[in-house]
């Protein structure tokens, strides 16, 4: 479904859609953890359109937001613009959007029935959470679009980033970038050095019981429909997307060990919905994101498609006189299982 082109290209596709996502250490499909940028990825694979994405360094965020002729959405405390992705240009409809909640209702609009359906079913999103962060958020006004939908995202977003700096040290990134970017994050936060804006022992554990009773409405509102594992049981919508751009990140950054603790919160409505959302809306993101390469060894896979082009060449030396072997029957249809499954 995705196919990468490197920064600084133009990329096409047939549905003229690019996706401008941060990298982050290579290869960046793999690796591909901001939160924001994996709402609109999802949302994307959820309408099940063709994109391309185009990896943007985060030094470069600020003139390819320009370049688009796309203000900031947000802006730093003093009053600073802040440049942010994603972005998504759609060369059919002429637009550039540079807000995530903007793109789902792009997508919506454009793709009122396609893939999943409509992101944006009616539910009840009251979940609240209040706080004061260091860079603000962006604003919205009350009358958007799906505003409830859009409110649920503001509060999600608050709960999770006040939390951030369980996240933060664990991002990983281009090597060829990376001191520009730790001395970014050290300007902002005003830490010393990269190791500052680590969060370990005592402190590391009250942030995370924080964050965990921060997330008990939130997971109570995933329990409402005990089939789970969406917010509507079977039925996913933009209100688990949301969410979901917040996992996909814990569980780039986190240690294993915590990412497995997060899974098992609240009766583990986080981990069914991040598997769930993985598997239905993950994208060709690495092999570990395809169902199918998780059950077989990626190895296998590869080791069974060179046994089916061998096979293809013994028997086209036979000719094609003799009836194929049931070793070329089953390496035919192992290659077209696992095609299958790389289109999915
Ligand atoms: N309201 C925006 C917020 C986007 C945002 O904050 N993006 C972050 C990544 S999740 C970013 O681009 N950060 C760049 C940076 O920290 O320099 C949206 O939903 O698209």
């Amino acid at each position: 479904m995705t196919t990468d082109a490197t920064s600084g290209t133009s990329p096409t596709n047939s549905s003229g859609l690019v996706l401008y996502d941060i990298a982050f250490a290579p290869p960046y499909e793999e690796n591909t953890c901001a939160p924001n940028p994996w709402k609109a990825r999802y949302a994307l694979n959820f309408k099940g359109v063709p994109y391309t994405t185009q990896w943007i360094q985060m030094p470069d965020i600020t003139t390819v937001r320009r370049s688009l002729g796309l203000p900031a959405c947000r802006k730093f405390a003093d009053g600073t613009d802040f440049y942010t992705l994603p972005a998504l240009t759609d060369s059919t409809t002429g637009s550039a959007i540079g807000d995530s909640f903007d793109i789902a209702n792009h997508l919506q609009i454009t793709f009122p029935d396609a893939g999943a359906g409509d992101l944006f079913p009616p539910q009840n999103l009251g979940f609240e959470f209040h706080g004061t962060i260091a860079i603000p958020l962006s604003e919205r006004d009350d009358d958007d679009l799906h505003a409830d939908y859009a409110r649920f995202n503001a509060n999600v977003d608050m709960a999770f980033t006040m939390h951030a700096q369980l996240m933060a040290h664990g991002m990983r990134w281009d090597p060829a970038y990376e001191d520009r970017i730790k001395a970014e994050f050290m300007r902002r936060t005003g830490a010393q050095s990269w190791d500052d804006l680590a969060i370990a022992g005592e402190a590391r554990d009250k942030l995370k019981v924080s964050l965990r009773d921060a997330l008990r409405d939130l997971a109570a509102m995933f329990q409402r429909d005990a089939t789970g594992p969406f917010l509507l049981g079977g039925r996913p919508s933009y209100a688990d997307v949301i969410v979901g751009g917040w996992l996909r990140m814990m569980s780039k950054t986190l240690p294993e060990s915590e990412w497995e603790e997060v899974r098992t919160w609240h009766a583990g409505v986080f981990g069914q919905l991040h598997a769930a959302l993985r598997e239905r809306f993950g994208g060709l993101v690495g092999l570990e994101d395809f169902p199918s390469f998780r059950i077989v060894n990626p190895a296998s896979v590869y080791l069974f498609r060179v046994r089916y082009m061998l096979t293809v060449v013994y028997e086209c030396g036979g000719g094609l006189r003799k009836k194929p072997s049931i070793s070329f029957q089953v390496s035919l249809i192992w290659f077209l299982v696992s095609l299958f499954w790389a289109t999915q």
